[in-house]
């Protein structure tokens, strides 16, 4: 019999490179589990949470928020979930936060987006989000069937209120500051792979194959 290993990943990039975009057709192709930090966020701060109201300064600030708070609220999410396949994405975004999740369990492969910070300021200003499910839309890119209004829910959609241009260069300027030293702790791993290019659909198919390929080398390595 061929058992499935579980399998592991994390999906890294700069804010508005389309790790929600690319993680929800990895989600629909192979049926890992999906965490974002930034969702979870998100709905605490929907849901008025002590934690979500504390969080949302630093959000909309475009800063990230303490590693000892992230990592605790992802960790405990990983653990309802450590029988299944998953996919990280946003978390971990310092060093100091990988070494946390390294130390409660090992990461298979990182998936980065490489797209330039030019591309992206566009994209975010006019982005378009369905905040209990995380599922994003662009009035350019992938608009809704009904302008301001989620596909499959029919609930409204919202703008973050981090995507002001402002913010955004924050955003990025955290990025470079905090997270790209992250990429060199996971190729120093020897598990960073690098997709890069200005489109989501011309990078998915790369992304794709290159995670059919892994997927079927783990199920061959238990079998
Ligand atoms: P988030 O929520 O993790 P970011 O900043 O990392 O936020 P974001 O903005 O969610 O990332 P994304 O997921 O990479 O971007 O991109 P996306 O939503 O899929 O795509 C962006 C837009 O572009 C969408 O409208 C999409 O439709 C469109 N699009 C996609 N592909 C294309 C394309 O090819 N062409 C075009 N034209 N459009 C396209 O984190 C938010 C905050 O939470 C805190 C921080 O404060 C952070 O700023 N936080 C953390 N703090 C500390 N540690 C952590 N681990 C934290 N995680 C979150
Ligand atoms: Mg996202």
């Amino acid at each position: 019999m061929v058992m499935q290993r579980i399998f592991r990943a994390v999906i890294m990039g700069p804010p508005g490179s389309g790790k929600g975009t690319v993680s929800s057709r990895i989600t629909k192709t192979f049926g890992l589990k999906h965490l974002s930090s930034g969702d979870i966020l998100r709905a605490n701060i929907n849901n008025k949470t002590e934690l979500g109201l504390l969080m949302k300064t630093y959000i909309d600030q475009g800063q990230l928020v303490p590693d000892y708070v992230m990592s605790r609220l992802i960790l405990s999410d990983l653990r309802k979930i450590d029988q299944s396949s998953w996919l990280l994405d946003g978390f971990p975004r310092t060093v100091s936060q990988a070494e946390t999740l390294d130390d409660a369990c090992s990461v298979d492969t990182v998936i980065n987006l490489n797209v330039p910070f030019q591309t992206i300021e566009q994209r975010l200003t006019s982005r378009w989000t369905h905040l209990s499910s995380g599922r994003v839309y662009n009035t350019d890119f992938n608009p809704p069937k009904v302008p301001g209004f989620d596909d499959v829910t029919g609930e409204p959609l919202v703008q973050r209120d981090d995507d002001k241009p402002d913010t955004v260069a924050r955003r990025l300027k955290a990025y470079k500051n905090q997270t790209e030293p992250v990429l060199e702790y996971y190729r120093s791993k020897g598990v960073l792979n690098i997709f890069s290019g200005t489109e989501t659909n011309k990078i998915w198919p790369h992304v794709e194959d290159f995670l059919h390929r892994k997927l079927s080398s783990a199920e061959q390595k238990v079998a």
